[in-house]
This record gives structure tokens, C-alpha cells and sequence, in this order.
């Protein structure tokens, strides 16, 4: 073997148990026995995870406001160092643009610089007629996902004929279509009133976005997926009213998915308010909720009705970025870093007895990896990738902004004292973060063509 984990505990899916893993040429070789090899790790006292999988961010990202803070460079290692090895990221087509011009645009930014595996998700911005062609050949190039808005009117919004369309481009050809869920006429019509009542500040993001917002729009969303027959994943899923509409859609049919992120378990809407424009850091879209959607949220990643949480990394400086919008709510670039966080604000959970051990592997990498096609990924089994997390269970530290590897300025968490810590990571064989320091290569992440949807499903 090229490398040997011993004495450890090792978590999957399917249970927890000790046993060896032996590691060649990039796979796991072997589970169980006393394997061989040129270098052995020591894992006593520690678990042996899958490496996590982030499937929602947006790494270089452009907008008005300039591009998010971090590139491929520091967005896959702030990854790496909280425990994820691979992430899918969304490739933004931009108006205009055909879906080949944007997916070689994405390749530039990630090619030389991704230090783990990455995918694309495909985000339609444009469907003219020849692009919702385009859009059938993607799944043969490994790209099996769509991203659809049905909010921000005016740039981003499609209306349900594209989703209808898209749908059924996404069930033919293999694909599954991501949606954003909002009704977008409604969020307009409550930021102008809002607006005009000269309610300019963060908390109102909050109040332009209530609940029903999103439950509407996700309902709508799944409803029409069932009428085109397709599999449909909602993102970011923040609260009790959406879940719900989430949990009767899969009580219906199969291939209907849902994940949330990380800071909807641990951020409320009164982080909005926050000083000296703070609450900006925090403007989330959909918006921050209650407390008591957390407990909600928790349940449903317990029983099923969610299968995934992301981090949404869209790392916009509060300097420059979120502070355009200081007299104008809706001027706030919606979004915030949490690539390096997520795992172990998940892990918080399994520490606060919220979610098991396997459940936590279950959303932050099995799950991910089935869902989008990741088929070498997201498991500890021969045949599998070697991308293994050797997780420290007991490590207290507080959780801060200078610890962390993002080029965003702040973190949502900072001060928090957390358990748990990624101490060595493995990306297909080769460890790349040891002793707290990366010890892999700039560019060495490898593009990951992932499979259809329709064979997963
Ligand atoms: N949707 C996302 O998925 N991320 C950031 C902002 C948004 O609206
Ligand atoms: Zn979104
Ligand atoms: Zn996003």
C-alpha cells in the first residue's frame, strides 16, 4: 500500500467501526486486516471520515460588486483544511453567453488553481431556445446539473415555462435541476414598499423575504418538476413552511431532494440587526429565520426530509462589497463564506445530539456524492477514491476569523467555541493538510465529469 490508516474509528453510512484502511494509487485498497505499506498513520483516538463534499458554492464569482473574495485557490483550500475534498460550484453563465463559453470560462478559473476535486452545476441565466439546446449535450460533458432562479426579477428570474422546459430537458437527458426558491414578484413588491417607507436598513432583507416567499415558490417548483416527470433538488431550504412542501413532494415520488446550509441551523434574522451595519455580513438569501426553524431544520436532516447541507460560500467583503448597500438593503450582495466552517459547525450537531455520527457523513458527503452523480466519492469502501478525513472528535477550540483560510473578512461564527477539528486530510491518496499546514499542491484538484442523474435516481 502507498499509505495505511491504523487505530482508528471509522464512520460510515452504514455504522461505525474500527478497522484499517489501506490506500493505493489514489483508491482505497482495503478495509479491515493489517495491510502493509510505505507510510502509516496512526489514527488512535480519532475518526476516519469520508472526505466531505460541498456541492453549493460559488468560488470567483463575479457581480456588480466585483467578484467574491475567493478564488479557486483559497476557496478549495479553506475547504480542504475544514475537511471537504471535493465541492461542485456553480459555473454562471452569464447574458449572452452560450453554456460552452461559460463552462470554459469556469474551467480557466478552477484548472491551475483548485488544490482538491471539483464539478460544475450549470446556473441558466439566459434560456433562450438555442441555449435550452445547448443544454442536452452538458450531461454527456459531466455536467448533470441545472441551477434555476425564480427570484431576483429582472436578472436572474426565469419564469415557469423555463422551468417546465428545463425540466423536461433535465429528465431526458439525465440531468437534475437545482432551483432557487422565491417568488421573485413578491420579494420585488415587498423591497419597494419597504423602500418607499424609507426602510433602508439590513433587518428589512429579512422582512422583503418572509416564509412564504420561499414555500410558494418551492411548492411551485416541485409541482412542476412532477409534471415534467423530472428529479428536482431545492437549494438552500430555510424554514418550517418550505420543508413541508419539500416533505409532501417526496412523501409523492421519488427524485425529489432538498439540502440546507449551514448558517440557517445556527443564524436568526436578528443577526440583521447587528451594529454598525453588521447585519450586512448576514444578508443570506433566502433570508435568516427563527430560532425555532433550527430545531426544524435539525429534524428534517434527521428523518429525511432533508438530505444535505451545504455551505453557500459566497464570500462578498464586507468591506466594499456588502457595504454598498449601506443606505439600500437591496444593494447587499447576498451571500457569505462558510466553505471551511461547515463541517464542523455540521459536527456541532452530532456534539449537541441533534444528528449520529453517521447521519453527519450521511449530509456533508454520502448524500452529496449519490445525489450528483460523485460515484467514486463520498464513501469508505474498496474502489472508492481515497479522500478520507482523520477527525479529531474531542479537539476544543474557538472558532475565529484569523484561523481561517477564505479571503473573506469575517466569518459568520467567529468567537464560537466549537469541538471537533479536520487534523489530517486526503485527497485521493495524498495528504494535503497535516500539522495545520497544507501540504499539497496549487492546481492539483482534478475536474470530476459526474454521471447522469438517471442512473443514480
Ligand atoms: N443564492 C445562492 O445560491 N447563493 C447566494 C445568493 C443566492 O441568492
Ligand atoms: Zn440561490
Ligand atoms: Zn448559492
Amino acid at each position: 500500500m502507498d499509505l495505511v490508516i491504523e487505530n482508528g474509528r471509522i464512520v460510515t453510512t452504514g455504522g461505525v467501526f474500527d478497522a484499517s484502511i489501506g490506500i493505493k494509487e489514489g483508491r482505497i485498497e482495503q478495509i479491515g486486516g493489517a495491510p502493509a505499506g510505505r507510510r502509516h498513520i496512526d489514527a488512535r483516538g480519532r475518526l476516519i471520515l469520508p472526505g466531505g463534499i460541498d456541492v453549493h458554492t460559488h468560488l470567483d464569482a463575479p457581480s456588480e460588486v466585483g467578484s467574491t473574495a475567493d478564488d479557486f485557490y483559497s476557496g478549495t483550500l479553506a475547504a480542504a483544511f475544514g475537511g471537504t475534498t471535493t465541492i461542485v460550484d456553480f459555473c454562471a453563465q452569464a447574458k449572452g453567453q452560450s453554456l460552452s463559453e461559460a463552462l470554459s470560462g469556469w474551467h480557466g478559473k478552477a484548472g491551475d488553481k483548485a488544490v482538491i476535486d471539483y464539478g460544475f452545476h450549470i446556473i441558466i441565466t439566459d434560456p433562450t431556445e438555442a441555449v435550452l439546446e445547448e443544454l442536452k449535450t452538458l450531461p454527456d460533458r459531466g455536467i448533470t446539473s441545472f441551477k434555476l432562479f425564480m427570484a431576483y426579477k429582472g436578472s436572474q428570474m426565469v419564469d415557469d415555462l423555463t422551468l417546465l422546459k428545463t425540466f423536461e430537458t433535465a429528465a431526458a437527458s439525465g440531468a437534475i435541476v437545482m432551483i432557487h426558491a422565491e417568488n421573485g414578484d413578491a420579494v420585488l413588491h415587498l423591497q419597494r414598499k419597504l423602500l418607499a417607507d424609507g426602510k433602508t436598513e439590513p433587518f428589512s432583507h429579512a422582512l422583503s423575504r418572509p416564509p412564504m416567499t420561499e414555500a410558494e415558490a418551492t411548492a411551485r417548483a416541485l409541482m412542476l418538476a412532477e409534471i415534467a416527470d423530472a428529479p428536482i433538488y431545492i437549494v438552500h431550504v430555510t424554514c418550517e413552511e418550505a420543508v413541508r412542501e419539500v416533505a409532501r413532494a417526496r412523501k409523492r415520488r421519488a427524485g425529489v431532494f432538498a439540502e440546507t446550509c449551514t448558517h440557517y441551523l445556527y443564524l436568526t434574522a436578528e443577526d440583521l440587526r447587528k451594529p454598525g451595519f453588521e447585519g450586512a455580513k448576514h444578508v443570506l438569501s433566502p433570508a435568516l429565520r427563527q430560532m425555532s426553524d433550527h430545531k426544524v431544520l435539525w429534524r428534517a436532516l434527521t428523518n429525511s426530509d432533508l438530505q444535505v447541507v451545504s455551505s453557500d460560500h459566497a464570500s462578498w467583503l464586507f468591506e466594499g462589497q456588502k457595504t454598498v448597500g449601506r443606505h439600500d438593503f437591496t444593494q447587499i450582495p447576498n451571500g457569505g463564506p462558510g466553505i471551511e466552517e461547515r463541517m464542523t459547525m455540521v459536527y456541532q450537531g452530532v456534539v449537541q445530539g441533534e444528528i449520529g455520527l453517521e447521519r453527519f457523513v450521511e449530509i456533508c458527503s454520502t448524500n452529496p456524492a449519490r445525489i450528483f452523480g460523485l460515484t467514486t466519492k463520498g464513501h469508505l469502501a474498496p474502489g472508492y477514491d481515497a479522500d478520507v478525513v482523520i477527525w479529531d472528535p474531542d479537539a476544543d477550540r474557538k472558532l475565529v476569523q484569523s484561523d481561517l483560510h477564505h479571503r473573506s473578512d469575517y466569518t459568520h461564527y467567529d468567537g464560537r467555541e466549537i469541538k471537533g477539528n479536520a487534523d489530517i486530510v486526503i485527497s485521493r491518496g495524498e495528504v494535503i493538510v497535516e500539522n495545520n499546514a497544507f501540504t499539497g499542491a496549487k492546481g492539483r484538484g482534478q475536474f470530476i465529469a459526474r454521471k447522469k442523474a438517471s442512473k443514480l435516481l
